[in-house]
């Protein structure tokens, strides 16, 4: 198969939501026949349903039946369609090719590609890397995993210098020739186990960033994880490493309350990190990461340090909400792993009252225990996956349940006194009570604000 050339070929789309969408659009605009399979009932998907009409497409909604893999060249499942997925398994065993909608979008574009991977932080480090080479003066496109599918934007490529993507697990499993100009490996902790078989399979998946790089291309890896040297050693790409533990001979690490970039040459640049708002070591680490991707776009350190200082962070990731009668409220409902609550409860130095829960993933709570039991006041865990967390981390502090949010939100509003720091930083799915992990942020602020009276911030 010409992978440029879709005219006339029979392709299938399993999912309907945002990727499916799009890419419905996109191989329409290339002349493919597309068939779309969504396991949602169709008045479950009626506004994607008119979003696709023009395109073309037929449609398979309720269910998928497999009579549809008939004569189908290429299988383009979205980024949450599990390969258990029977149209996947079916197509796959029939030896029908599947790509990610990256892949497909990839094979169109010529563009320089910065692509972002990592269990966490990711979001974050592709908004700032977009702002960095904004002010830098390039046009910049910020997409992918953290909303707008890459292939939306193939036939705008040229308005942009660079495009900036956040690449997910689900999406770089079926990549065969991605190869982006730079490839950011943040960290791989366990996630998605509800998906993947293995957390070896989840990391090697991550790994295929590299695989297609070629020696003018750059490999951004993390030096305190142990199998980043192995991997500089397996992929063509200049690596650059950055730490947040180690003094570096080459690469970019933490040297006091600034950050040290060191050429190969020895020549050091200084990023001053005072006055930056991110805040937490995983923080020190996506910043690492971005200056070394401006860098190497040929940004000047002096626009970059401003460009530091500017950049207010994301919503629902550690976001302050405010304070009142001296409690501190944190969003981190983007915290959906163990992990990422580690990462949220390192920033604090107060004590925290902490609300976990939701739907579980299945990676286990139990590496949190140490960190609760030095940081946390209280555990509020609410949702479907309250008792499994209490069977994990229940016993460590004093702990109590409830069955929705709202209720979690009450109990600490009223256990809080002065000094406290409230955080929402769930360590599981949204999907039990909200539509995603941002309507939850958004209910828990709310619901903060309700009961107590509002809160206020020093840069209102
Ligand atoms: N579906 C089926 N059969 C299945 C599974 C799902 O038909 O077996 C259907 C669902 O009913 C639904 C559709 O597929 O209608 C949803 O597809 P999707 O879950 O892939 O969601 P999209 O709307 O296409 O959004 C995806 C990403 N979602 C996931 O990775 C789960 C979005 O990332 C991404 O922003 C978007 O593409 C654009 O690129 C979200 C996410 O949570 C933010 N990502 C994970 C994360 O960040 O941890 C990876």
């Amino acid at each position: 198969m010409d992978p440029r050339n879709l005219s006339g070929l029979k392709v299938l789309v399993i999912g309907l939501g945002r990727t499916g969408v799009a890419t419905a659009h996109f191989l329409a605009s290339r002349d493919a026949r597309v068939y779309i399979s969504e396991e949602k009932k169709r008045e479950d998907v009626e506004d994607s349903q008119r979003l696709i009409e023009g395109t073309g497409a037929t449609v398979q909604t309720g269910g998928h039946d497999t009579g549809i893999l008939s004569g189908i060249d290429l299988i383009i499942p979205s980024p949450g369609v599990p390969p258990r997925n029977v149209l996947l398994a079916e197509g796959i065993m029939r030896g029908i090719p599947v790509v990610s909608e990256l892949e497909l979008a990839s094979w169109f574009i010529s563009t320089p590609i910065v692509a972002i991977t990592g269990t966490n932080g990711k979001t974050t480090t592709t908004a700032l890397i977009g702002a960095l080479l904004a002010r830098g003066g390039r046009r910049v496109y910020v997409g992918g995993n953290i909303g707008t599918p890459l292939v939306a934007v193939v036939d705008e490529e040229e308005k942009y210098d660079c495009m900036v993507v956040e690449v997910s697990s689900f999406q770089l499993m079926w990549c065969e020739r991605f190869s982006p100009a730079i490839g950011i490996l943040l960290n791989t902790t366990i996630d998605h186990m509800d998906y993947h078989a293995s957390f070896a399979e989840y990391r090697s998946i991550k790994e295929r960033i590299f695989a297609n790089q070629t020696t003018s291309c750059c490999a951004v890896l993390n030096a305190d994880d142990p199998r980043s040297a192995p991997l500089a050693k397996r992929i063509s790409a200049a690596p650059v490493f950055f730490s947040s533990s180690q003094v570096l001979a080459e690469g970019i690490f933490v040297n006091g309350t600034s950050l040290r970039y060191r050429d190969a040459a020895g020549r050091n640049e200084n990023y001053p990190l005072e006055a930056v708002r991110l805040r937490g070591n995983h923080n020190r680490e996506n910043i690492m990461a971005s200056i070394v991707a401006a860098r190497w776009c040929g940004c000047e350190p002096s626009a970059i340090a401003e460009s530091l200082r500017t950049f207010p962070g994301l919503s629902h990731r550690i976001e302050y909400l405010g304070a009142t009668h001296g409690v501190e409220f944190y969003d981190d409902s983007k915290g959906t792993n163990a992990d990422a609550v580690a990462r949220a409860l390192e920033s604090f130095s107060k004590p925290v009252i902490l609300l976990m829960g939701g739907r579980d993933k299945t990676g286990g709570f139990d590496v949190l225990a140490p960190l609760i039991r030095t940081k946390v006041k209280e555990l509020i865990l609410f949702g479907e996956a309250r008792e499994t967390i209490r069977a994990y981390v229940g016993s460590v502090v004093p702990t109590v349940s409830e069955e929705r949010l709202a209720g979690a939100v009450r109990r600490a509003v009223l256990s809080a006194s002065p000094g406290d720091v409230v955080l929402l930083s769930p360590g599981c799915a949204s999907f039990d009570e909200f539509r995603n992990y941002e309507e939850r942020g958004n209910h828990f602020r709310e619901t903060v604000n309700r009961m107590t009276g509002g809160l206020t911030r020093a840069d209102d």
